[in-house]
């Protein structure tokens, strides 16, 4: 039965009553209905929050949404008619049903961009865990496709599948096992009308996602516990989704360079020697890389925050010789403590003196079994244990670790059916902006691995505040970009896994994290076969976290344990990699200010694509790295027979040998020593000369190749690669751009910006697709030689640096073919 809606205008402040026939202008708008509150507000004109409850609001708090956001109200203008309520922010108007409250949410244009499912509105049903769960059931428009989600497996598209949000260590995972690693309850829905949708549903209880499985055309999503407090967004294109979002939950840090080298991983080096032999073999193989990781073998009888004496008896001596070879090392720091009373091990005896572990339903700190065998966990909801986590690190720091691995920090247990801990186990949550109170499990489950990395992150900071840390964590949840990069977990050495990485990493990206990856080759299962070992790097090279990772039981998976055959086709893939890093690093750079990823799918550049009727067919397995190159590995790897490509448009170059492609459909026969890259017409691609290093300063000119086409531009980004210092000017940041005229190629360098000196003194820009010799090549007003390469269409013109404004013309009758 429903009871009237009885309503409750309330004006930001609060303190005015009855609402006039006109339009008022209120910070919040709060309903009750049914017996829910429930309560609107615009923290901007394009975001509108929705918060309800059984009964009264809770308490204003979140884990993603800093408290400075949360508290911003855009106005609102409030219009009522004896149907209902219309709320306005002049970009988004609700309209709610008086009655019902049924909602529907337009954009400016009056397309819906969130309704209610037909008849129904949010509802709240009795949990075994809390009084009330929130149900919201939403209608899925025929054209809408879902995104995001994090990294859960399976096809790109959401729609037609079920998820559950619950950070769970999957071990093994298929493209069917759900929950995995992550809970990120973010979605971005695009439609093939064109307009594009944001939704976040802040809640870290378990919950879980029904794209129209169990109910035709319904999203269902539904949370044990807690309130609603979800955000929704209109964008005029799916990159303004992911900027709201990242502006609600915050982007990530900018990384250090050397994390977008390649990264040789392995559980476990087993001790001293084996590391040393696997930085020497990259070395005298000239495998370029950047990073050396050492697994749990490494500690003394699996305890964090130690390090084996017999295995590992001088940690400083080998980062030192690590960094003599330009590689820096990465330690694993599990976030359980060892339950180790009395054996002088600092972490329990410390933590447990100063009562920071999570503990039991009887009081006492939860011991369960993990690596270290009996096992305490830091209660990471409390700001003191963060910042005591944090100084756990000291010694790691003071050695020269350059970067550190929060894994199974679901967090994960042993032993135990549901692989985490009791839901009667108790935290203390005393973070500023929520109330201080203990709170079971089933409430902060989701947000433990994120808390984690984020007492890592910001313990690292402190530690040595000049460096920019690099924190990997496997668990996280929305927000959790701010603190850390993440891999998907234990994949397995198969090509359906490999195929399935693209469609994880890229739904990674769109929800937040940009610096992800999954394990190159592999983690679990029987030996990457070489084939499969070989295209893994080729994809690896062109995804954001470029580690190579195997586990304990399996043959040794470093780039050369299959003869020089494969050898030199992935040397060949890592060293390009390393050759793109000056447009790696400004992708990053840029994720760090807007929170667009390095890795997208094909819609993220090009909307259109979703309406052309083959619907996301291409953008399955193919996807961009920044908005210049697209990848397209063969989704089928075990076979042979050819297969297609879909190019969002004409006129497409190929990466490896700078031609025109011709059409837009093409059709490729596999090859096991060409991954199929395409540049997007239009682009302008900086590279450097190789290195086998981040470490190390590339020799010889900048190169900026050239790839005409319309909205021709690129992007120069460089800084220490290191430090903050980036942030008082020293930085070097330069746009560049291309037109094509009647009678010239213009390419022109805007004024530089940033003190920071480049590596470069001489730059060499490559147009393609040139028919024929130019008539003249100035810059300004000096004449300048070109190279012109007829059978390759390129001409080829050295330059000085040029950081103030420069326009460069390449004077010819016709400069395209
Ligand atoms: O229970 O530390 O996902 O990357 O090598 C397995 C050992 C624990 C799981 C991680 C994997 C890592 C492994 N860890």
């Amino acid at each position: 039965m429903k009871r009237a809606a009885c309503l409750l205008l309330c004006l930001a402040g609060c303190a005015q009553a009855a609402a006039p026939a006109a339009s008022v202008r209120v910070g919040r708008y709060e309903i009750v209905g049914n017996g829910v509150t429930l309560q609107l507000s615009a923290p901007r004109a394009d975001i509108l929050r929705i918060r309800a409850a059984a009964g009264a609001l809770g308490e204003d708090a979140s884990w993603a949404v800093a408290a400075g956001i949360r508290a911003t109200t855009q106005p609102l203008s409030v219009t009522e008619d004896a149907a209902g309520i219309t709320l306005d922010t002049g970009q988004l108007r609700a309209r709610i049903d008086r009655h019902s409250l049924h909602l529907r949410i337009e954009d400016a244009a009056g397309r819906v961009v969130f309704e209610d499912a037909p008849g129904t509105s949010l509802s709240f049903g009795r949990s075994p865990l809390a009084a009330a769960a929130p149900t919201l059931r939403l209608a899925m428009p025929d054209d809408a496709h879902y995104f995001g989600l994090g990294d859960k497996a399976g096809p790109l598209d959401r729609r037609g599948q079920s998820f559950a949000l619950w950070n769970t260590d999957a071990g093994d995972f298929t493209p069917t096992t759900d929950p995995l690693y992550k809970s990120i309850p973010f979605l971005l829905v695009a439609r093939e009308s064109g307009s594009s949708a944001g939704l976040f549903v802040d809640t870290p209880w378990r919950s879980h996602f029904d794209f129209g499985r169990s109910e035709r055309d319904t999203l269902v999503i539904g949370a044990e516990g807690g309130g609603v407090d979800c955000y929704v967004m209109t964008a005029p294109d799916p990159k303004g989704i992911v900027r709201a979002y990242a502006w609600l939950t915050g982007t990530p840090p900018l990384a250090p360079l050397w994390a977008l080298g390649f990264q040789q991983s392995r559980y476990s080096y087993l001790d001293e020697s084996a590391a040393r032999g696997i930085a020497d073999r990259l070395r005298a193989e000239r495998i370029p890389a950047d990073a050396l990781y050492l697994d749990i073998d490494y500690q003394d009888r699996n305890r964090p925050f130690t390090v084996s004496k017999s295995a590992y008896p001088d940690l400083a001596g080998l980062v030192a010789r690590l960094s003599a070879q330009d590689l820096r090392l990465v330690l694993i720091t599990d976030p359980h403590i060892a339950r180790a009373p009395d054996q002088g091990y600092a972490p329990y005896d410390s933590g447990l003196a100063q009562g920071y572990f999570v503990r039991g339903a009887d009081g006492r700190p939860l011991v369960a079994e993990v690596w270290p065998g009996p096992a305490v966990f830091p209660d990471f909801t409390r700001p003191d244990v963060r910042s005591w986590w944090g100084g756990l690190y000291t010694d790691f720091v003071r050695a020269g670790v350059a970067g550190f691995w929060n894994d199974m920090n679901e967090p994960a247990i042993f032993q135990r059916r549901d692989k985490t801990m009791p839901l009667d186990a108790v935290h203390r949550i005393a973070e500023p902006g929520l109330a201080a109170r203990d709170a079971g499990h089933a409430e902060v489950h989701n947000v433990y691995g994120m808390l984690n990395s984020r007492a890592t992150y910001e313990g690292l900071l402190k530690l040595s505040p000049a460096q920019r840390p690099f924190v990997l964590t496997r668990a996280s949840y929305a927000g959790g970009q701010k603190y850390a990069a993440t891999w998907t977990g234990d994949n397995s050495s198969s090509w359906s896994h490999l195929r399935q990485s693209v469609p994880q990493l890229v739904n990674l990206s769109l929800s937040g994290f940009s610096l992800a990856g999954a394990d190159i080759g592999g983690f679990a299962g029987s030996a990457a076969s070489p084939d499969l070992l070989t295209r893994w790097i080729q994809v690896g090279a062109f995804t954001p976290l470029f580690r190579d990772h195997a586990a304990k039981e399996k043959p040794a998976q470093e780039p050369w344990v299959d003869g020089e055959a494969h050898t030199a086709i992935r040397r060949r893939y890592i060293e390009e990699r390393y050759r793109l890093l000056p447009y790696l690093y400004a992708l990053e750079e840029e994720s760090s200010r807007s929170g667009l990823p390095l890795m997208r799918p094909v819609f993220l550049e090009f909307p259109s694509v979703l309406a052309s009727g083959e619907s996301l067919y291409f953008s399955q397995d193919q996807f961009m790295l920044g908005p210049d190159l697209l990848v397209a590995p063969p989704p089928d790897g075990e076979s042979a027979g050819a297969y297609r490509i879909r190019l969002p448009g004409e006129g497409w170059y190929d990466y490896w040998t700078g031609q025109r492609v011709s059409g837009a459909r093409l059709v490729e026969t596999p090859r096991i020593d060409r991954l199929p890259v395409f540049v997007r017409p239009g682009t302008m691609l900086p590279r450097q000369g190789l290195v086998q290093s981040t470490r190390q300063r590339p020799q010889g000119p900048l190169q900026i190749d050239v790839y005409p086409g319309p909205d021709c531009g690129g992007q120069l980004y460089l800084d220490d690669g290191e430090s903050f210092a980036y942030r008082n000017g020293d930085y070097l940041r330069q746009a560049l751009h291309c037109r094509i005229g009647p009678q010239a190629l213009a390419i022109d360098f805007d004024a530089r910006e940033g003190r920071h000196r480049p590596w470069w003194t001489d730059i060499t820009v490559i147009v393609h697709g040139q028919a024929g010799q130019p008539a003249r090549i100035r810059l300004g007003t000096r004449t300048l030689a070109g190279d012109y390469d007829a059978a390759q269409g390129t001409l080829r013109i050295a330059l000085p640096d040029l950081p103030a404004a420069a326009s460069l013309r390449i004077e010819t009758g016709a400069t395209q073919r």
